[in-house]
């Protein structure tokens, strides 16, 4: 599926309705540290992330140690950020 990268203006609007999002990598990616109680926890939101993924076909790059996610999503089809990471970190949020 090819999918344009947001511009600059684009971008900075939709970062700044996503809370604790940051803009990573120079603009091409966003980037947030979610934090549990345990690795129960994260593991639970994980996979939770994982079947919103798959159903989007929009993975994301992540990091996980115990209690603590580290979630970078940009879109390698189009070499930085698009939409489908602004809809992907909406639908985390909304988790
Ligand atoms: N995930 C992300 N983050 N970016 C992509 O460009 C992407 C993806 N492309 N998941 C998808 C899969 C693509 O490789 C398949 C073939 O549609």
């Amino acid at each position: 599926m090819s999918v344009e990268k947001l511009n600059e203006a684009n971008a900075k609007t939709a970062l700044a309705q996503l809370d604790g999002w940051e803009f990573d990598r120079d603009g091409d990616a966003i980037r947030k540290v979610f934090e549990f109680s345990d690795f129960s926890e994260a593991w639970a939101f994980m996979n939770r992330v994982a079947l919103i993924a798959e159903k989007s076909d929009h993975h994301p790059e992540w990091f996980n140690v115990y209690n603590k996610v580290d979630i970078t999503l940009t879109t390698h089809d189009a070499g930085g950020l698009s939409q489908r990471d602004v809809d992907m970190a909406q639908a985390i949020e909304a988790l």
